[in-house]
């Protein structure tokens, strides 16, 4: 059996990274077309790469919950009977990976690497940054950002995705509020190919209407529950 996730912040919500949509998250402390978009890092690299500083340093001192973990044993025991679980994921941190998983699709991208603008080159980063920091490659500074993807770019994986999707038997969506597109259209892709469709959440989500069945509630207690 192959089975497709889609997890969005909810999912990390319990380790103590902040979601973005709820009373309280982080768009509503801070504005996205301010510093979420090409157009903000150009306008003033200097306040993108402050509130990126501040997501890195909170996502290394997060660690993976019981939901992380669950993913990660489903995906081995999928593996173990010649199936698999394509885990795809909006969220940048890393906590999927630190839970046992493998081969996650970071389709937004991932806050732990910088891309240098000049020479494209991507590298692992951990640290700060800021418009002095010079590439590891090209040795140019004022280029390197955060790799992720940014309001108005392409996602990342979407040859992977739709073949994950078009190879799975089950579509899940985990933590996430259907708002931002294209993973919010997942649900009626799964649907057009005949896939039965699950979400798990806290609420119901924008697109919870298209789903053929729901559990809510914390995810440290709903998907443990569905993966056993
Ligand atoms: C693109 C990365 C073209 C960086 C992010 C008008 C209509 C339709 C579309 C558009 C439109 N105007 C513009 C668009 C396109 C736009 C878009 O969708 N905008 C929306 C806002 C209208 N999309 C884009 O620009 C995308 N690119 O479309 O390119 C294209 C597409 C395909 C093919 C070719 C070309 C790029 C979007 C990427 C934006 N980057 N982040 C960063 O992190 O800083 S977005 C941001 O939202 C997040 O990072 C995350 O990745 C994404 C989704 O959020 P969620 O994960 O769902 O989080 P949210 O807070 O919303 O919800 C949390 C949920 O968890 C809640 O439901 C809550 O109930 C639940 N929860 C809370 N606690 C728990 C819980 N669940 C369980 N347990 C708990 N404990």
């Amino acid at each position: 059996m192959n089975i497709f996730v889609l997890t969005g912040a909810g999912i990390s919500a319990e380790s103590g990274l902040g979601t973005f949509r709820e009373r309280g998250g982080l768009w509503s402390r801070f504005d996205p077309a301010r510093l979420a978009t090409p157009e903000a890092f150009a306008a003033d690299a200097e306040e993108v790469h402050a509130f990126y500083n501040l997501r890195r340093q909170g996502v290394r001192a997060a660690a993976p919950n019981a939901a992380h973990r669950a993913l990660a044993r489903l995906q081995k025991e999928l593996a173990g009977r010649g199936g698999r679980l394509f885990l795809c994921t909006q969220n940048v941190d890393d906590l999927h990976e630190r839970g046992g998983a493998a081969a996650v699709m970071h389709m937004h991208g991932e806050i732990l690497r910088a891309r240098c603008l000049a020479c494209t080159a991507a590298t692992p980063w951990a640290e700060d940054l800021s418009v002095a920091t010079p590439c590891p490659s090209c040795g140019r500074a004022g280029g390197m950002r955060p790799d992720v993807v940014w309001f108005g770019e392409v996602p990342l994986h979407l040859d992977a995705i739709e073949a994950g999707l078009a190879e799975s038997d089950l579509f899940v969506a985990i933590g996430t509020s259907g708002a931002v597109y294209p993973a919010a259209g997942f649900v009626a892709r799964a649907r057009r190919l005949g896939l039965p469709t699950h979400e798990i959440n806290l609420d119901p989500s924008d697109t919870a209407d298209a789903f053929h069945t729901a559990a809510y509630g914390p995810a440290t207690e709903t998907v443990p529950a569905w993966v056993e």
